[in-house]
């Protein structure tokens, strides 16, 4: 029988995705990214889901990278089926139309640090450690780590931290621009959760198409990804959540938001 590495436990709008393999500080090997990835459909295609948190079991590790262990003899058909399976888990969390929040407690490393470079934010105990070490095992980030990390932070700080392999603190992860806030470890899921839940509360659909803007637009010349921005706006006004969130407001109520 397979083994379960990744558990999905839902409390109202907020899905809770956690990484547990913690004898190998949670690292990636072709069944936990599998099975994180169906994880991931199974939160986009629920649709009282609203806010997915992704987490690493076992308070030492968010995610030590991918597995070094099954990489040593992999052969390169073998490894071109991982870097596809790695490439499209993080690719289901670009694309969701949900925010996805990483929440680190420990070490975030390689493809660790990657898989949360792929989420929209990431919130991080004191203790925690991240970095791309793997110029260390004669490789290099494989999945997405120099793009996303250069395009979050910067050309030159991105290629101080990959061609070193270095390590940094959390509150160095946040002076980076990595990390949004370093918050107590008892208090980790609980920000997580607060943050979400904000972000339940509103327009859903407006939510979705904001991710997609800047995700998408970002990547591109001003004008251009001004015209993403434009057409993410104009989708909105065909909603039924633009109706109930502006009547709300005329009515002096609440908004209650369907997501459609
Ligand atoms: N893989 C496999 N096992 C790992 C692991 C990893 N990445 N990290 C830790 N473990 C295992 C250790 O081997 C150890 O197992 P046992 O010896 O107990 O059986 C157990 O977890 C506990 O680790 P340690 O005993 O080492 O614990 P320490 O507290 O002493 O040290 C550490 C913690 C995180 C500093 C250390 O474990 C460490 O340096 N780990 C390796 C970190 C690392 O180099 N990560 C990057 C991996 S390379 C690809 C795309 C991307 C990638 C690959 C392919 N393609 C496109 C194909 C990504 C590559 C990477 O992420």
């Amino acid at each position: 029988m397979t083994e379960t590495y990744v558990t999905f436990q839902k409390e109202g709008a907020i899905a809770t995705i956690t990484i547990d393999r913690p004898k190998a500080l949670n690292a990636l090997n072709p069944e936990v990214l599998g099975q994180l990835a169906a994880a991931l459909r199974q939160a986009r295609e629920d649709r009282e889901v609203r806010g997915v948190i992704l987490t690493g079991a076992g308070g030492k590790a968010f995610v030590a990278g991918a597995d070094i262990a099954s990489m040593v003899d992999m052969p390169p058909e073998r490894g071109l089926e991982f870097a596809e399976l790695g490439l499209s888990t993080l690719q289901l969390i670009e694309d969701m139309p949900k925010p996805v929040v990483a929440a680190i407690n420990g070490f975030a490393l390689g493809g660790g640090l990657e898989l949360a470079l792929a989420c929209d934010m990431i919130y991080a105990t004191p203790k925690s450690r991240m970095g791309l070490p793997e110029v260390t095992l004669g490789i290099m980030p494989g999945f997405g780590g120099t793009q996303r990390l250069a395009r979050l932070i910067g050309r030159n700080r991105a290629k101080e931290l990959v061609f070193t392999g270095d390590k940094v603190d959390a509150a160095t992860a946040k002076a980076y621009g990595i990390v949004q806030e370093v918050v107590e470890e008892d208090q980790l899921m609980a920000h997580c959760k607060a943050v979400l839940g904000r972000i339940a509360a509103v327009g859903p659909v407006a939510v979705g198409q904001c991710k997609r803007s800047i995700n998408k637009g970002c990547d591109l010349a001003l004008d251009a990804g001004l015209a993403v921005e434009k057409m993410a706006f104009m989708s909105l006004f065909s909603t039924a959540d633009k109706k109930e969130g502006m009547k709300a407001f005329l009515e002096k109520r609440k908004a209650d938001f369907k997501g459609e």
